[in-house]
């Protein structure tokens, strides 16, 4: 899969993050390396989590409420800092090994070899460690990813980070570390109660290079368990290097989406980017109850695509190139038969769901939106159609 792109001007052609000035074209040289869809760099910018009649800048306000009350004036706030970061920020400052498949063209976006969108917000947790204590990061975050109503490849996260002294622990007579762990279940349970109110909830243990022990929280939401944020107890290494030689410190990231798809009941995460006035007049700045009404669901359209996969074969690159023809009228895609023959030839099925939030879609715009999908998938997956 070739990923050199031609640059094409996009509408905003200069960016602005923290008062610092971006020409669009300084940043997407014509690099054998990018992997950026135009799709995907003209999401940059838009910053939906500023807007504070947009479900996810409700939701940022509603948590930055949960803190300041909880904690007056000990978290610092940052929501401005530049998506556009180092590989060493997004994965070697949190210690992300360099081997690890999250550091790969098919999981994350690079601009070039040295330069990514960030794939989390945790990208800033070394820089910011430098000069504060406590601390709350929300942003835009772009992920190579598969399709379905819960992932998308822009979606946002709130970091947040609380480093604690040997007077904090010590009168608790716990370890340092079981003491971090509490707080931070103590910090979260108490969040998910000041936006939901009771909601069903479990902790989860899981693996992060950067936190130990490390717990997903997830939550029930339409008859699934919906992982909504990882979190855990920093490794000791990422203080040392910030000079924080005698401390112990809890990390969290939120899936901001995830959260307001809960708060909201919004069905689908590609609504969050929808313009139309039937989505966003049902919501006003500080109203979190409120429950999103959909606007009559249109049908979904499937379409079936087998073919011989070869080895360089991976999910996230056809994904990659159904959004490229299909933007947001594909809804979802999934593996339907996977099977090897004699020969060792292994075939894939995929079922493309086509849906628009907006309208109903004609046979004849989904038939051409097919076409292209396996004229694509045909010319740049090295795969044989069935
Ligand atoms: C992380 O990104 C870690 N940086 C979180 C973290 C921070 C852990 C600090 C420990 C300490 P993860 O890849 O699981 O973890 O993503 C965090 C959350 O983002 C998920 O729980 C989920 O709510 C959300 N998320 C992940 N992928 C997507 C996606 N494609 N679309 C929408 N939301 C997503
Ligand atoms: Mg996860």
């Amino acid at each position: 899969l070739s990923f050199k792109k031609k640059w094409k001007p996009p509408v905003a052609s200069v960016l602005e993050f923290g008062g610092v000035k971006i020409a669009k074209d300084d940043v997407v040289r014509d690099d054998p390396t990018n992997n950026v869809p135009d799709s995907i760099f003209g999401k940059l910018g838009m910053q939906l989590h500023r807007r504070n009649q947009h479900p996810l800048g409700i939701l940022k306000n509603a948590i930055y409420e949960y803190f300041d009350t909880t904690y007056p004036n000990k978290f610092d706030k940052f929501d401005d800092l530049c998506p556009i970061v180092t590989v060493k920020q997004n994965f070697d400052d949190v210690l992300v090994p360099a081997d690890h498949v999250s550091r790969s063209y098919n999981d994350t976006y690079y601009i070039d070899s040295q330069t990514v969108l960030r794939c989390h917000t945790s990208a800033h947790q070394a820089e910011l460690l430098k000069g504060h204590n406590h601390f709350l990061v929300t942003g835009d975050v772009y992920r190579r990813d598969s399709i379905d109503s819960t992932h998308y490849p822009v979606f946002h996260q709130m970091e947040g980070v609380s480093v604690f002294s040997p007077d904090d622990w010590q009168a608790s007579g716990l370890d340092a570390t079981d003491y971090a762990a509490n707080d931070l279940k103590k910090c979260l349970e108490g969040l998910a109660r000041h936006l939901f109110g009771a909601v069903e909830m479990r902790w989860v243990d899981t693996y992060f290079p950067f936190t130990n022990p490390s717990f997903e929280l997830e939550i029930y939401f339409k008859e699934k368990w919906l992982e909504v944020l990882g979190c855990g107890v920093t490794e000791q290494e990422i203080l040392k290097r910030s000079g924080k030689l005698n401390n112990v410190a809890w990390a969290f990231g939120l899936g901001l989406e995830r959260l307001a798809m809960v708060l909201f009941d919004i069905p689908d995460i590609r609504l969050f980017w929808s313009t139309d006035e039937r989505f966003t007049s049902q919501f006003s700045d500080g109203q979190l109850g409120v429950k999103f009404k959909p606007f009559s669901k249109y049908p979904p359209c499937y379409k079936d695509m087998s073919f011989w996969i070869s080895e360089s074969f991976t999910e996230n690159n056809l994904c990659e190139i159904v959004r490229a023809v299909a933007g947001d009228l594909v809804e979802e895609v999934t593996l339907i038969d996977n099977f090897t023959n004699k020969k060792g030839m292994t075939s894939h099925c995929y079922r493309i769901a086509y849906r628009s939030m907006e309208r109903s879609l004609t046979d004849e715009e989904i038939n051409d939106l097919q076409w292209n999908v396996r004229e694509q998938v045909q010319s740049k997956l090295n795969v044989v159609l069935r």
